[in-house]
């Protein structure tokens, strides 16, 4: 992709993103609570290398500089994760306004800046006491949810521009609670089903103190894709693939989008589907303005008897990979905008996630990560394709803005627009930084920024 010749509204969103345990650190400071996060990466074997958010990038004591860093490279958009345990850290109860102070400087800061702050308010660091009680898979969860949703939002308020409520309830239910890969390290996926459920409702019920607390800003939710192709032409493989884009994709979308469960995905599920209340999916349905999509890759998928549930399996590909093992497959981004516009009249879209971790080498100081700038340059390629094709894309937020905790692979997989030294904490941006200053700077030519 040449970037000089696409050419983006110019109110585009040009952004970067981060999550809360993934960067902060200081996980015991100012009154800060336990998190799964905590508890579950303390337990051996769980996290590569015995690695936890203990420090991560220290960005809780840097978040000056990291917003200068952010200022450099252009951007217009900052997407943060609001940690729970620090807000409520019990869960319920008390609220500890030394954690609010945070974010309310971070989010001051961002404006001083000329960056708009895009709030998430749960991105996995589910207090520990509420997780002791039964964590998502039990009801009260998503009332507490409401009552962080209602602090946080009565303490920022309007100078947010969006609020997301979750970020990928899918990860947070299936990897957490069915497959054991994220905290609290379960599997039980009939658990996984009910958390995902409590996950959405808790999503809905939250909208509407958040309205009512910031009423200018824009209020959706974050969910992640996957790109699903059948593995061959036969109508067996289609039908397996389009049971996985229910287990995968739909089982979030459509409750939130059309206020019902896929009722293929349902029956599949047998006894394993959740309970629902009278009235659930109403509350879970109620009007976002905008849908946040995560997308990284796809998956090929033919039809396997044998699988309980989904009677389908993955299989291997033969294109690229990033370091995460994940194809590199762009259409499949160009694919979904359009498909969540054509068959769902989604709401405004924004890219809240999309990048590719590779392993970086810092020589000489600079990292010449040129498989990521091609990454960046096809997906972003193919967002435009999607708004061509006249899909209402609003903004495109970089994953990530520096190499972080990426979960249960630590510190060994960085996604970074700008590498980290663990050690020192020294920042390097990478090439690929300096591509996407250079892109925001011929889409925004008139914007009154900083310079990288
Ligand atoms: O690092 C994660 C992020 O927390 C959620 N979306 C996917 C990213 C890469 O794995």
């Amino acid at each position: 992709m040449s970037k000089a010749h696409l050419r983006f509204p110019s109110d585009f969103v040009w952004g970067v993103a981060t999550a809360s345990y993934q960067i902060e650190g200081a996980v015991s400071e100012d009154g800060r609570g336990p998190s799964i996060w905590d508890t579950f990466s303390a337990a051996p074997g769980t996290v590569e290398g015995g690695a936890t958010g203990e420090v991560a990038c220290d960005h809780y004591h840097r978040w000056e500089q990291d917003l200068d860093l952010m200022q450099s490279l252009g951007v217009n958009g900052y997407r943060f994760s609001v940690a729970w345990p620090r807000v409520i850290p019990s869960g319920t109860g008390t609220i500890n306004e030394a954690g609010l102070d945070f974010y309310d400087r971070l989010v001051d800061g961002l404006l001083e800046r000329g960056i708009a702050p895009f709030a998430t308010l749960y991105h996995w660091d589910l207090p520990q006491p509420l997780q002791d009680a039964g964590g998502w898979p039990d009801r009260t969860t998503a009332d507490a949810f409401v009552a962080y949703a209602d602090a946080v939002t009565r303490r920022l308020g309007d100078r947010v521009a969006a609020y997301a409520t979750m970020n990928e309830p899918w990860c947070a239910a299936f990897l957490g609670y069915a497959f054991g890969h994220h905290a609290p390290g379960l599997r039980d996926p009939k658990l996984a089903l009910q958390a995902a459920h409590h996950l959405l409702l808790a999503h809905g019920a939250a909208l509407e103190p958040m309205r009512a607390n910031a009423p200018g800003a824009q209020h959706g939710i974050v969910l992640d894709f996957n790109a699903i192709t059948p593995a061959t032409d036969a109508p067996v493989d289609a039908a397996a693939a389009k049971r996985f884009d229910g287990f995968r994709n739909r089982w979030f979308l459509e409750p939130v989008l059309l206020g019902r469960y896929p009722a293929d995905a349902h029956e599949g599920y047998g006894e394993l589907a959740p309970r629902i209340e009278d009235g659930d999916l109403e509350v879970i349905a109620r009007p976002i303005d905008f849908l946040g999509v995560n997308y990284y890759t796809r998956t090929i998928v033919a039809d396997d008897p044998e699988v309980p549930h989904l009677a389908a399996r993955t299989v291997p590909f033969e294109g690229p990979t990033t370091e995460m093992g994940w194809e590199v497959y762009p259409q499949g981004l160009t694919d979904l905008l359009l498909r969540l516009q054509r068959e769902y009249r989604a709401p405004p879209l924004f890219v809240t996630e999309n990048g590719a971790a590779y392993a970086d080498e810092l020589k000489d100081g600079a990292v010449a990560d040129v498989e990521r700038v091609a990454y960046f340059e096809q997906h972003i390629a193919a967002v435009h394709a999607a708004i061509e094709g006249g899909t209402d894309v609003r903004g495109y937020f970089a994953w990530s803005l520096m190499d972080n905790f990426e979960w249960a692979f630590g510190f060994n997989k960085r996604f970074g627009l700008v590498y980290v030294d663990f050690e020192t904490q020294e920042r390097v941006p990478k090439r690929s930084a300096g591509w996407y200053a250079e892109l925001i700077r011929e889409q925004r030519p008139a914007a009154p920024l900083e310079r990288a």
